[in-house]
């Protein structure tokens, strides 16, 4: 199994970590955009030092209830780091649900585009099936980053995320967007609570009869927070444990911060003989 992307056919017959790179203003100083710029990108080689298989490079906080970015200052934030990462050698992301984000990363060569919002923004579909060429990742998000912890209902969660993202998937390939560009994610965290998180991650495995690979982000998130008692500076365990739990449950890419943990923590998964 591959995932295809503008530069890079990923192999995903072992787990992938997407190092997470946030450019925003209290992720790297604010001693200027130059300056932020060289921080992100040191960040960037160290994660690929870490071990990281692909660079997820996003300028939107989407914590609940963060403000939304205007424009002009998610292109500033995220198109100096984007340039400087795409000569790193690695596939890189752009983690937007920005339409004209989007077009400005791919006109810079972006392998793939990671959207919340599953290309539901308008013009977002047109911007990625125009291009064709890149990788795409779907994830699935009820509500928006402001409101969607506002009591979050399902019947039945799996079911409705996956019918959510077979949608989605089914709309891409109806513009011809190859399937083999497409993977998928259940939103860990996005207009859901705590135990929805946990039954998307018991039940994780009922989502690959989608037939698409699953990326999945639990790093850091709250429910690890409610499940262990931690704030979030003390979640590395919890977030190593829940990407190794994932990946046993079937998911080939793990969108974490911690990379170097998790790829130790997937070195001994593999010589330890669990499949995935
Ligand atoms: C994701 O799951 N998440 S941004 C709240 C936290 C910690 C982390 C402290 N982009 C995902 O990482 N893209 C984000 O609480 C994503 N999948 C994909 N594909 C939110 C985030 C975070 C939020």
């Amino acid at each position: 199994m591959h995932w295809l992307t503008t530069r890079f056919d990923i192999d995903l017959t072992q787990p992938r970590v997407m190092g997470i790179v946030n450019v925003t203003p209290d992720s790297f100083s604010d001693g200027g955009r130059h300056a932020g710029t060289a921080q992100a990108l040191a960040h960037c080689e160290q994660l690929l030092n870490d071990g990281a298989h692909i660079l997820d490079i996003g300028g939107e906080s989407t914590r609940p209830g963060a403000q939304a970015v205007p424009l002009e200052e998610e292109l500033a934030r995220v198109l100096p780091v984007l340039e400087a990462a795409l000569r790193l050698g690695c596939p890189v992301s752009v983690d937007t649900q920005k339409s004209e984000v989007m077009r400005a990363a791919l006109a810079l060569g972006a392998d793939i585009v990671n959207d919340i919002n599953a290309l539901q923004t308008p013009g977002a579909l047109d911007v990625v099936a125009g291009h064709g060429r890149c990788g795409v990742c779907l994830m699935h998000m009820r509500g928006t980053p402001a409101s969607m912890q506002a009591r979050p209902a399902y019947d039945d969660v799996i079911e409705e995320v996956g019918e959510f993202l077979r949608w989605r998937g089914q709309v891409l390939e109806a513009r011809g967007v190859a399937s083999g560009r497409i993977v998928f994610d259940p939103g860990i965290g996005f207009g859901k609570s705590p135990e929805h998180n946990v039954a998307l991650l018991r039940r994780q495995r009922e989502l690959l009869t989608l037939g698409r690979p699953l990326l999945v982000g639990w790093s850091r998130k709250s429910t690890l927070g409610v499940i262990t008692g931690r704030g979030v500076a003390d979640r590395q365990s919890a977030s190593v444990a829940a990407a190794l739990a994932a990946v046993q449950h079937g998911a080939r890419i793990v969108r974490v911060h911690d990379v170097a943990q998790t790829v130790d923590a997937l070195k001994l998964w593999s010589v330890a003989g669990l499949p995935g």
